[in-house]
């Protein structure tokens, strides 16, 4: 079953509803005030069913000052029929309509020109031919259907309605595919069922018992009964109309212009980086100006912050911040209406590029926003993903960065990723250049530090850690493993080409230091003597020390002693020989053993109970080898 939204518009009076109600049986006006007065104040509902096509009708008001009730329900309307009464011809709210949704992308229509019994048939053809130049260059022009219908002798009403059914074949239907947002069109409450939300679901689906979120509220709340189209479902998708009975919210705190989602996916949002565009006829549109913004069915203030102009002139297009008076959902592509404060005026309106827009550079130009209009779909994804740099884009970001279906998201990164223009960390992305420096940076970085340091086997983890603060705290080892350049041991990072070499005085110092301790065979100076004997700080010598250990040239005991290469194989020979005798070795045996002192044995000790070499059995040691 294909599902497909027809919207009205048109000038007041001209027979929008009453057409309404011709094709469909169903008097859109649901209002006591409506039936009294005779116009349409709010949307209407009503649907047209086909064998295999359920079209649902949005009906709406026609009065200029109604305008802001009207776009609450154009913003998801796939076929528009502009309704023109012939005795009338074209009127203010006929131009104001059509600019209206020709500014919100849409694609398909057919002009009605209503009260066809009113006029006479030479005057009929006057009016289809003003008719027909009016919709010139508009997206109306591309079907060039104008049908001349009456209501009261049901001229052509069911000509209309197979064009419908026509029209409706050639449209792509929304896609279930996507993340499930349905923009609420009208709120109340049912006696014993509490609140009702209905809207178009533009796109996804959702289940009965599913949780969703109200935004920008971010009220959770549970499905507890799906209708759609008159009937009761388990299940309602995009392109249906769809009434909701929500669990655990009260109708108070809802509003027209609230979106339901997907429950903890989407981000609001209180800027937009857009392309606007200015209506023939509008005043021009200054820098900084505030203006009324109609998304979805959600109407804000906001204001407009040009980016490379100070002024933008009817039928001119440019790049502009929106700065939300409340935050909102949208999403890249997605198309609004901007109306002047006072006096209150359809002004322009534009595409969405950057809902998520980051603290713009002045150098850097406009070329992302350029990309974000008119770029395919990975060219988007991937600009975005440069454009967070090292902060680094999470799978879910992008996929309520832009209006498209999930899977057509996961294919476009996979693509970038096995073109190696990205690199999924996790379920973060980075842009792989931005990495690349990244990576230089750091190895420069490590460059400069190994030259300061040459006896240091590397840069403290934390102190370059430090040195990058905008890398992602958890990702920035995870970041650093992946550039072949980089070794990380330990505690420590160092280049790969680094090898610890020596200055002239390191050179001769380490030499007397090793002498030191050779000499002292089982008796070695600690650190802190070894320090005072060749005047030396104790820090540098514990470089040093650290250096001979890792060439396997002396053997680190603890930290402040070390035992000559010689002297500690000296050591492991003897216990090895006294083991054969006895595998019980005291204290005052190990230290007369190999010639030292208690000072010194019990630290050796210690460091072969570590090493599995000996048993502590209470004050004495049990040999293990
Ligand atoms: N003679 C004749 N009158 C019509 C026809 N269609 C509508 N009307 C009359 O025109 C008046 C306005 O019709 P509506 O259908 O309420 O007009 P609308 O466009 O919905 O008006 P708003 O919603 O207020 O903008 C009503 O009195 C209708 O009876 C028609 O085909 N022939
Ligand atoms: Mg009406």
């Amino acid at each position: 079953m294909r599902h497909i939204i027809l919207g009205t518009a048109g000038h007041i009076d001209h027979g929008k509803s009453s057409l309404v109600k011709a094709l469909t049986g169903i008097d859109p006006d649901r209002l006591k005030e409506e039936k009294l007065r005779g116009i349409t104040i709010d949307l209407g509902f009503a649907d047209l069913k086909f064998d295999d096509l359920t079209v649902g009708i949005i009906d709406v008001p026609g009065h200029e000052r109604l305008i802001k009730n009207m776009l609450a329900g154009t913003g998801s309307v796939d076929i528009v029929v502009l309704v023109i009464a012939a005795d009338e011809g074209v009127m203010p709210q006929t131009i104001e309509h059509l600019a209206i949704c020709n500014m919100l992308g849409c694609k398909a229509g057919i002009v009605a020109l209503t009260k066809s019994d009113l006029v006479d048939s030479e005057f009929l053809q006057l009016v289809h031919d003003e008719v027909s130049d009016f919709i010139k260059g508009t997206f109306l022009d591309d079907f060039n259907t104008i049908i001349a219908v009456s209501v009261k002798t049901g001229e052509n009403i069911e000509l209309l309605k197979s064009k419908i059914q026509e029209l409706s074949k050639k449209i792509k239907p929304k896609s279930t595919g996507g993340l499930f947002r349905l923009p609420i069109d009208r709120v109340f409450t049912l006696k014993g069922f509490g609140a009702v939300v209905t809207g178009t679901v533009i796109s996804g689906s959702i289940k009965t018992d599913e949780m969703i979120e109200i935004l920008p509220k971010g009220i959770t709340c549970k499905v507890r009964g799906v209708q759609s189209h008159g009937s009761f479902m388990d299940k309602t998708s995009a392109g249906q109309r769809a009434a909701l009975n929500l669990q655990g919210v009260d109708k108070d705190d809802i509003i027209r212009g609230d979106v339901v989602s997907a429950a903890n996916v989407f981000k609001v949002t209180d800027k937009l980086d857009t392309l606007l565009t200015l209506l023939k006829g509008s005043p021009p549109l200054k820098n900084r100006a505030t203006i009324h913004l109609h998304i979805g069915s959600s109407e804000v203030i906001a204001r407009v912050i040009i980016y490379d102009k100070t002024v933008i002139n009817s039928e001119e297009s440019a790049f502009c911040q929106l700065r939300l008076s409340s935050p909102i959902v949208a999403l890249n592509g997605e198309r609004f209406i901007i109306r002047r404060i006072s006096p209150l005026q359809t002004i322009g309106g534009g595409i969405v590029l950057d809902p998520f827009p980051i603290r713009r550079k002045k150098t850097k130009g406009l070329d992302d926003l350029n990309i974000y209009y008119k770029g395919e779909l990975k060219d988007k994804l991937h600009e975005k993903i440069k454009n967070y740099g090292l902060i680094g884009m999470e799978i879910s970001e992008l996929k309520i960065f832009i209006n498209e279906d999930t899977q057509i998201i996961n294919n476009a990164i996979d693509k970038l990723s096995k073109n190696g223009l990205i690199i999924k960390i996790d379920t973060t992305i980075f842009d792989k250049e931005t990495l690349t420096s990244l990576y230089k940076d750091i190895e420069s970085k490590l460059r400069e530090f190994h030259k300061k340091y040459p006896l240091k086997e590397g840069m403290p983890k934390e102190a370059l850690k430090g040195l990058f603060l905008s890398v992602e705290n958890k990702l920035f080892f995870k970041i650093l493993s992946l550039d072949n350049e980089i070794i990380i041991e330990k505690e420590y990072v160092r280049l790969r080409q680094f090898k610890q070499t020596q200055t002239g005085i390191d050179v001769v110092m380490t030499a007397k230091i090793l002498e030191l301790l050779k000499n002292a065979e089982f008796n070695p100076l600690t650190k802190k003597e070894i320090a005072e004997t060749i005047i030396m700080k104790e820090n540098q010598v514990w470089d040093i020390l650290k250096y001979l250990a890792l060439q396997g040239q002396i053997i680190r005991i603890n930290d402040s002693i070390y035992l000559e290469k010689g002297a500690f194989d000296k050591m492991m020979t003897a216990i090895k020989e006294f083991s054969k005798e006895k595998k019980d070795i005291s204290v005052a045996e190990f230290r007369d053993l190999i010639g030292t002192t208690r000072k010194y044995a019990l630290p050796l000790l210690e460091y072969l109970d570590t090493n599995k070499i000996t048993l502590r059995v209470g004050d004495g040691r049990k040999i293990l080898i």
